[in-house]
């Protein structure tokens, strides 16, 4: 009898104990970003406000693929990170929830526009520029000139030293093809992305394993978000940004809420939390180097500035739109992608 009631005692008292972390609720969240930023901001999210985070690192076009496959019955609550386009396509089809985050005040101009322009259905977290890494020491043992612009790329010395994403998987390769269109005009630029096919070894499913190939040596170049290079450079690797000289395209980082969403108060609490100074300033510990959208946000000295470096007008509304993204990616699959195969 005594057992009983102190085994009855016990369990109520543990049962109480998990009491907060229970109340505290949970979060399922697809990263498309970098798996070391997702890593440290579902812990930092976990230890500050309890609720448990299940988290997914998958590309943005497949992120977008997934969500919209899973739209009657959604399992993902919160998108966080990943190339705007996908998120605005998201938000057209009505795939995500309209939220006004009580922290959109104090955000950057650029990262507002993405919100208002979606209807509040997505807003910038982070906007980094494209441009590519090559591996110095590669070029440098081979007699390579550097590659300071698109054109350059085209060298025939380059055959097979270059690697970038499939831009139906990765936002940044779609962010470099939705670039190259604005630069070139359409059918330029899908005449240059098939000559670019003859210098391609590999097209990978995420955007920026073409730079961290070229770290390893298994490439001499790839065509990634300058950020993305900055990384490899600040981990030990002898990689060097370069921003195109005809000009380059950028992205910008955005996040949603899915419609549907099991967990929303979760899911706010997270876009709120996302979206504070001290939050994007830890970014950089985690060797991302993107602009932050809060305007108190420490900018990372390794992050390479928007003055820096020659913008395009990037057309988000014409560029995140589903008809023009699908129809760019079909001709990619068509006439480039049939090629590469
Ligand atoms: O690594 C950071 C970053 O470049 O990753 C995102 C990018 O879309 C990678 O995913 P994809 O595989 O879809 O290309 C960017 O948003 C981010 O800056």
């Amino acid at each position: 009898m005594k057992t009983t009631t102190l085994s009855l005692m016990l369990f109520a008292g543990t049962a109480l104990a998990a009491l907060p972390a229970q109340a505290a609720g949970s979060l399922n969240l697809i990263c498309s970003a970098d798996v070391v930023i997702c890593e440290q901001m579902t812990g930092d999210f976990q230890k500050e406000t309890g609720i448990k985070v299940n988290m997914v690192r998958l590309s943005s076009g497949e992120t977008y693929a997934k969500i919209r496959a899973e739209a009657r019955n959604p399992k993902t609550d919160m998108w966080w990170g990943g190339t705007g386009d996908p998120h605005l396509q998201a938000a057209s089809d009505g795939l995500t929830l309209e939220y006004k985050s009580p922290m959109l005040d104090q955000l950057q101009d650029w990262a507002k526009k993405q919100a208002e322009g979606s209807g509040y259905r997505t807003v910038g977290i982070y906007a980094g520029a494209l441009g590519w890494g090559y591996n110095t020491e590669i070029f440098s043992k081979k007699g390579l000139k550097e590659p300071k612009c698109w054109a350059d790329l085209l060298d025939a010395s380059l055959k097979g030293e270059l690697q970038m994403a499939n831009p139906n998987s990765s936002g940044t390769a779609y962010t470099a093809l939705a670039s190259l269109v604005q630069i070139m005009g359409e059918d330029q630029a899908f005449d240059y992305l098939k000559k670019l096919n003859g210098n391609i070894s590999q097209y990978t499913k995420s955007g920026s394993a073409p730079v961290k190939a070229a770290a390893r040596g298994e490439a001499g170049l790839g065509i990634v978000f300058m950020h993305d290079a900055v990384s490899q450079t600040a981990e030990g690797f002898p990689i060097k940004a370069i921003a195109p000289c005809e000009g380059t395209g950028y992205e910008i980082g955005s996040m949603s809420i899915v419609r549907g969403a099991k967990n929303i108060d979760s899911a706010k609490t997270w876009y709120d939390w996302a979206l504070k100074p001290e939050v994007q300033s830890r970014m950089k510990d985690a060797k991302s180097f993107q602009l932050p959208s809060n305007k108190s946000a420490e900018v990372p000295k390794e992050a390479p500035r928007f003055e820096d470096i020659k913008l395009i007008d990037y057309d988000f509304a014409t560029f995140g739109d589903a008809e023009k993204r699908k129809s760019l990616l079909e001709r990619w699959d068509r006439e480039v992608g049939t090629a590469a195969n």
